[in-house]
């Protein structure tokens, strides 16, 4: 199917030769002993001349009115400077994923935490108790607290990103099969719980506005920012030169970087602000909830004939985001009759958001469980079950495929795993007080080129300078630029600069929906072709028939060192990549498959994920160590949505209970075994310029489901109602 699709003009691609040999190496992150030695600056830790510390003021309760605010006890408290509450300079609204400017003031509260003042003092202690001393007297209201008692449902929100698909007849499809499947799963909130806080240190020249702030998508939030404080985009600038994680929290703009700056313009000092961890969880946003109802059949030979899977979601009122949970399901089998559909429930909850893996996380969680249970309902291995039904091309659009190795990540994964060792049947494998269980599951990621710029710069001195507005969120772009530019340059990494997060520098798609590498890497890759042309020119011959190597321009007999072909003449060009003419006709997407092994304590229904292998077919992997490292970390995401975490609610009031990291459960080193990754690769040439796709949120995707699928096979228990905590698997 794919050859019906022209490949995009290829770069004459040095990346393809790789004479200088560092694209795809494992190379450590340049940016790494920045970090380590801690001269590297975050958001929080930059202190131009007179900052002063504000701490955000919120609502205490989660549906109702404010009927008076008393700030005189916080106004007269030691080191406070200002104090900013019920004005209609504050954003009424949690900022995280805002779409556009945020509405000013309003006393009516419509989440709990929600965002009524800025407190700024000479210390942080002192902003932070003074915030404390602000009275607010409310006319509590009845809350839409607990999404499951929200009886009203929109089936079809306009606004989804993934729109509801009914494609054939599911109740005839159902009827004709051999074997069926129905069965309901609930998965809780999630929080992107970055390591780094919400952070921003605000300062204002005149009017113009410089943000330090934790974001991964700048040029976003900067006219998100400049729409909020009603001012042009050009009058603000953003600098995010490190980021310590943000897992889709720091999409969007943040309340801390519009609260920052408004209290800065009121006190005319530098101001700076960081949420607290309690706040995190109140004023950034959570991934939904999800009841998911699924839906299987297939004929007697495993071929899937229906499939289904009908989900709600919740979201706070005047937001449109919808959680688009079978994002990843869509396009992973073949089944004639297809519905997936998702309905909105309204609540007075924390704003729901893209949270890393947006709809895969959660919707491959749940259907590559019930794929394995329809696979041993009709008697087959569920490797081959899954084999049976590898679609030919998307079945959603008919669409052909880039390029997708899903079977070969399967046999690759299984051959080594072992998995021919597995008992088929569950509770066969005993050590000691241990069952042993062996799962896998497939993962899915969607593929997505987003119109990125940045500059590339040659001088004199041999060496090449990168700029763009793109970020480093902890993913390693500081390492894949300089080595896409090292490899079409034919320089070593140490002979690259590579500056990034700041607004001033060219427009990028920033760090999301695992974008980021393949199209900053493409318009990377455009600029150097351009200055390879004047390379080219400046030794008298072609591009395809001059190598850079190692500094120098090789051609015929001739090797000139690069600096001084470059000479008093700096080259420079700007990339600027897009979505291929080829993309709207075609279906791209990263795949994998994950294998785990698990033992379960037979006494007290403790798990212990044992091994893990996972192979994964990402494109041209741009670097071997920071793509591994990527697909690692959402994997234990993945066994951490399996297991462990759970945001909690209190429907009383509407307030998450366990808003830290001692309540809210992730995996710690402890709980993660060793991973082995395995990349197939195949460089995708309708995908982009670099042919790399997206690894970011892959890992996430399924891992849960090898999990479960495991403890099963271990076992014989399986839970529909995430996270499988021991008390539910006993
Ligand atoms: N990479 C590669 N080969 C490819 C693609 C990527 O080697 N073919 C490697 C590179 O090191 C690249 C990294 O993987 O820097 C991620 O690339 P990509 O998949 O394009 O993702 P983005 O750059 O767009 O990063 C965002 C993505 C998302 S959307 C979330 S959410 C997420 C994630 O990355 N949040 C993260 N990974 C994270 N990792 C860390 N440490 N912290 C976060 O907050
Ligand atoms: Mo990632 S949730 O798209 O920032």
């Amino acid at each position: 199917m794919t050859d019906s699709i022209t490949e995009r003009p290829a770069l004459h691609s040095p990346l393809d030769r790789g004479v200088q040999g560092v694209i795809g190496k494992p190379i450590d992150r340049v940016d790494g002993p920045a970090k380590v030695t801690g001269a590297a600056r975050y958001a929080y830790e930059t202190d131009p001349d007179g900052t002063l510390y504000g701490h955000v003021v919120g609502a205490t309760i989660g549906r109702g009115r404010i009927i008076s605010v008393d700030a005189d006890a916080a106004r007269a408290a030691t080191g406070v400077v200002a104090v900013i509450v019920d004005d209609a300079r504050i954003p009424s609204d949690s900022a995280g994923g805002a779409e556009k400017g945020l509405p000013g003031f309003t006393r009516d509260i419509s989440y709990f935490g929600q965002p009524v003042g800025i407190v700024v003092a000479d210390s942080f202690e002192a902003a932070r108790a003074a915030a404390r001393l602000v009275r607010i007297e409310y006319e509590p209201g009845e809350g839409r607290f607990d999404p499951a008692a929200v009886d009203d449902v929109d089936p079809e929100p306009a606004s989804a990103f993934v729109k509801n698909v009914a494609i054939g007849d599911l109740d005839a499809a159902l009827a004709a099969s051999v074997v069926t499947y129905d069965a309901t799963f609930t998965t809780p909130h999630h929080l992107p719980a970055a390591m780094e806080p919400h952070a921003t240190t605000a300062s204002w020249d005149g009017d113009q506005l410089v943000l330090r702030s934790s974001l991964q998508v700048l040029a976003g939030a900067r006219k998100k920012v400049a729409g909020t404080l009603g001012i042009a985009a050009e009058q603000v600038r953003i600098l995010a030169p490190f980021v310590g994680g943000g897992f889709g929290g720091k999409t969007g703009t943040g309340t801390e970087t519009v609260m920052a700056a408004v209290a800065a313009r009121e006190v005319g000092r530098p101001v700076k602000v960081a949420l607290s961890r309690r706040q995190t969880a109140q004023l950034v946003h959570r991934r939904s909830e999800t009841q998911q109802r699924i839906r299987l059949g297939c004929d007697e030979n495993g071929k899937l004939l229906a499939i289904a899977q009908e989900s709600t979601v919740s979201q706070k009122d005047g937001r449109g985001f919808v959680e688009p949970v079978p994002f990843g399901s869509l396009p992973l089998y073949a089944a004639a009759a297809r519905r997936f559909t998702t309905g909105l429930r309204r609540v007075d909850l924390p704003t729901s958001g893209a949270v890393r893996a947006p709809g895969e996380a959660i919707g491959t969680l749940t259907l590559e469980t019930a794929i394995d249970e329809l696979a041993e309902m009709i008697g087959i291995d569920p490797v081959e079950f899954r084999r049976i039904n590898e679609p030919a091309s998307d079945p959603g659009s008919g669409k052909p495929f880039s390029t997708r190795r899903m079977t070969d990540c399967y046999a690759e994964g299984a051959r080594r795993f072992g998995w021919d060792a597995r008992e088929p049947k569950p509770a066969q494998r005993r050590e000691g007080d241990w069952w042993i269980g062996h799962g896998m599951a497939a993962a899915f990621r969607g593929n997505f080129t987003v119109e990125s710029r940045a500059r590339v710069r040659l001088g004199g001195d041999g060496r090449a300078v990168i700029e763009t507005d793109m970020t480093d969120i902890g993913t390693g772009t500081y390492t894949i630029a300089a080595q896409v530019a090292g490899e079409m340059l034919g320089l070593g990494v140490d002979a690259v600069t590579v500056t990034l997060g700041d607004t001033d520098l060219p427009e990028s798609a920033g760090s999301g929906g695992s974008f980021g590498a393949g199209s900053t890497g493409s318009a990377i890759a455009l600029a150097c072709e351009t200055i390879i042309a004047e390379l080219a020119q400046r030794m008298g011959t072609t591009p395809e028939d001059m190598t850079l190597k190692d500094g120098h321009a090789i051609a015929g007999n001739r090797r000139v060192p690069i600096g001084e072909l470059v000479g008093n003449a700096p080259v420079a060009a700007e990339g600027h990549a897009k979505p291929g003419a080829h993309t709207p006709r075609s279906s791209q997407a990263s795949h994998g498959a994950h294998f785990a092994e698990v033992a379960v304590h037979a006494v007290t229904g403790e798990v212990r994920v044992r091994r893990f292998v996972s192979v994964c077919d990402v494109g041209r992997v741009l670097n071997a160590k920071t793509a591994r490292s990527q697909i690692l970390g959402g994997i234990i995401w993945g066994i951490g949505y399996a297991l462990c975490e759970e945001g909690v609610i209190d429907p009383r009031t509407g307030q998450f209970v366990n808003p830290d990291f001692g309540e809210y459960h992730m995996p710690v080193q402890a709980d993660i075994p060793h991973i082995d990754v395995h990349f197939i690769e195949q460089h995708d040439a309708i995908a982009n310029e670099v042919g790399a796709k997206a690894v970011g949120e892959l890992g996430i995707s399924g891992a849960g489901a090898a999990v479960t699928n495991a403890i099963y096979n271990a076992c014989g228990v399986r839970v529909r109602d995430f996270p499988m905590t021991l008390d539910k698997v006993l």
